[in-house]
């Protein structure tokens, strides 16, 4: 199944420092370029695994402005968190490099200058918005309008996150600042292009015509897409204070456009890496592969791409398998509603559990389509696969034999034809799950892998080690050894997907994790070999610990309900006369008690220093009658009185009102006499 490449370079997307990561970028980039990555390791393939913070562009300066901090500091502290939750989830980058490096600098400056002698660019004066009230152009996401092709109001000035549409800031209707909400005004600035149509017809027979059928084609499709609607200049530098200079003359206080050092960076990690970094970016002999979420794809396949193209010296991507988006709970992820599983705060609540969450996220991966993550699947798929399948039947393999035979491998003997088909499965497994792993095809492999413990469970099911103990001996040896055959080659098959159990595993069977080439073998464990102790691979995940998740979610969506609630209009004017017909005044509850047959009434008895008085109140859901006695409130004596469920209700209690429809009594912020005149 090997393909012809010598060596391998493999990236996965650099996330912006501008935040932590969270499982959509897990599930739709760095696993499965981490499964990848482990498995080419495993076939001994040469190959080097980059990323590394993307640490400049306006994503940065907006964050850093948010925090009331420099975007150095920024940087610096999304850099540390990102690499701590990267390393502590065991993605097994060979680097995990950043941008602000003074290598990625001197890179990026050098791969600008070498298309800027070659005469690559185009120079453009034009028109762009510039903020006078903040004294700056702005860059394009520091304008939002409204998107010309699906009308959302709140699209970017380089691309519409709803419909996916990348658009120049002039295409934006009602273009307005998120600097200063001014509306921008058009002023001259000077830019270099980099004339993407010149290279159409060039990208038109690389991907059109010469990755069809092998790229995925949700990329293809956007890449065919856009070829086909034309391709226009792409300005490669930026007016604004933070990023890689552009080096030259008349440049002064311009950087280059973040998708332009960005992929660069790419490189410059490389370089950082090893010596050798050449061999990685400049052999024909190497395949490049960029793993990336749906939103990057342009960049991926075309800009970066005709930047290669345009140096000259550099090989093109092979494939970029990228995939499309999770969501959470129904509703798309979202950073700035905080509506995520961020990883460092996963990896807290369930410490350990890194590998439930690569198999959950794996299993069910937005390969094809977008897909969504609920934590009761999380905990069915830990408790009815991982568990119940994986852990088991390792669990069954390793504690039988060292029950029976004091951990000591058994020789089989003569095989029956059962015997003999599952290891006939097990030696064509390797091949089967290695040939969707080529093709990027992550949840097959893994369901794969599943099926063959699910086939070394329902081997020791049917043949029932425990029962023949007592009556074949010789015959449970055999079985024992072919159980623990498959275990052998489980441990060497699952170590892409769950790294952390494969160890574990290796440390059960007393022998290090080997190679793929191995895997399938029916000897793999010698006969006399002596096996470790048994270990939980797995535990079951409680009710309790996903509803505290999936509580915490329900707080976020209440605190974004909240935060986004806009107060209704004011209503019509009224004059004071008209106020002053209401008498309202301070009264104390005396007594509370639900109003039979009912679900929101309370019935309250009430001194409001004239009286004492019954009032009926829709307020059951939000109070206990207990906890409300003694409580001050205000209340409208003088509305008419009405019957309500037979009782005569006089008055009504004043109440403040959540969006949510939660409510609040009106009560004074010190004692008052009961009957006081609120006014
Ligand atoms: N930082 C965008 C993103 O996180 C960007 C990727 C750069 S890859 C060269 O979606
Ligand atoms: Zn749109």
């Amino acid at each position: 199944m090997a393909d012809n490449f010598k060596r391998y370079t493999v990236t996965a997307a650099l996330p912006y420092a501008n935040g932590p990561v969270h499982i959509g970028h897990l599930a739709g980039v760095y696993l499965p370029a981490d499964i990848y990555v482990r498995y080419l390791r495993s076939q001994n393939r040469d190959v080097k695994f980059i990323c590394g913070s993307d640490e400049h562009g306006v994503p940065i300066t907006i964050r850093a402005k948010k925090e009331g901090i420099t975007p150095q500091q920024a940087v610096d502290k999304y850099h540390e968190l990102i690499k701590k939750s990267f390393e502590d989830f065991n993605v097994s980058f060979d680097i995990y490099d950043r941008t602000s490096s003074k290598i990625h600098h001197e890179t990026a400056s050098d791969f600008f200058l070498k298309l800027y002698n070659d005469g690559k660019f185009i120079e453009q004066t034009t028109q762009q918005y510039y903020d006078e009230k903040a004294q700056q152009f702005l860059a394009d996401r520091y304008i939002v309008g409204t998107c010309p092709k699906c009308g959302n109001e709140n699209a970017y000035g380089d691309q519409c996150e709803s419909c996916g549409t990348s658009l120049n800031a002039t295409d934006l209707i009602n273009p307005k600042s998120t600097l200063s909400g001014a509306v921008p005004v058009m002023r001259e600035t000077k830019h270099w292009y980099l004339p993407l149509n010149e290279y159409e017809q060039w990208l038109r027979e690389w991907i059109v015509e010469g990755h069809k059928g092998d790229w995925k084609p949700n990329v293809y499709g956007q890449c065919k897409s856009w070829i086909d609607q034309g391709l226009q200049p792409r300005a490669v530098t930026r007016d604004l204070d933070w990023g890689v200079p552009v080096p030259v003359k008349g440049a002064e206080g311009k950087v280059l456009y973040v998708w332009f050092d960005a992929p660069i960076g790419y490189i410059s990690a490389t370089k950082a890496l090893t010596p050798d970094w050449e061999k990685y970016w400049k052999d024909s002999e190497t395949k490049l592969v960029h793993f990336i979420g749906k939103d990057n794809i342009v960049f991926h396949c075309i800009i970066f791409p005709a930047m290669l193209k345009a140096h000259g010296d550099y090989i093109l991507p092979d494939n970029v398998p990228a995939n499309e988006f999770l969501n959470l709970e129904g509703d798309k992820i979202s950073t700035s509603r905080n509506w995520a599983v961020w990883l460092h705060e996963y990896l807290q609540d369930f410490p350990g559990k890194g590998d439930v969450l690569r198999y959950m996220l794996c299993a069910n991966a937005p390969e094809t389509k977008d897909n969504d993550f609920t934590w009761k699947d999380f905990q069915a798929r830990n408790n009815n696969e991982l568990l119940a399948i994986l852990g088991n039947f390792i669990n069954r393999a390793v504690v039988l034999t060292q029950k029976y035979y004091n951990g000591a491998v058994p020789a089989r003997g003569e095989l029956t034809d059962y015997d003999k088909e599952v290891l006939g499965v097990l030696e064509g497994m390797p091949l089967v799950i290695s040939t969707y792993l080529e093709r990027y095809r992550f949840r097959d492999a893994l369901s794969e892998l599943m099926n063959l413990a699910r086939l070394g469970n329902k081997y020791l099911a049917d043949t029932e080690p425990w029962k023949l103990i007592k009556t074949d001996e010789e015959r449970v040896k055999t079985i024992m050894n072919i159980a623990l055959q498959i275990s052998a080659s489980l441990n060497i098959l699952m170590e892409p997907f769950l790294p952390a159990s494969a160890q574990k595993l290796s440390s059960m069977l007393n022998k290090p994790v080997g190679k793929w080439a191995e895997a399938g073998s029916a000897d793999l464990l010698a006969v006399g070999h002596t096996i470790g102790a048994p270990e939980l691979m797995f535990e079951k995940i409680e009710d309790a610990a996903v509803e505290a998740q999936v509580q915490k979610l329900l707080d976020t969506k209440k605190a974004n309900e909240m935060a986004n609630a806009v107060a209704e209009p004011a209503k019509e004017n009224i004059t004071f006369d008209e106020f002053s017909k209401m008498d309202i005044r301070i009264g104390t509850i005396l007594a509370a008690e639900k109003v039979a047959k009912t679900k929101k009434l309370l019935k309250l008895t009430i001194d409001t220093g004239i009286d004492q008085r019954t009032v009926v109140s829709g307020i059951a859901e939000f109070f206990n009658p207990e906890e409300i006695v003694g409580q001050q409130v205000s209340i409208l004596v003088n509305l008419a009185p009405r019957e309500i469920k037979g009782i005569m209700s006089q008055g009504m209690i004043l109440m403040a009102e959540n969006p949510d429809g939660s409510l609040a009594f009106m009560q004074p912020s010190k004692p008052i006499m009961n009957g006081g005149g609120v006014r």
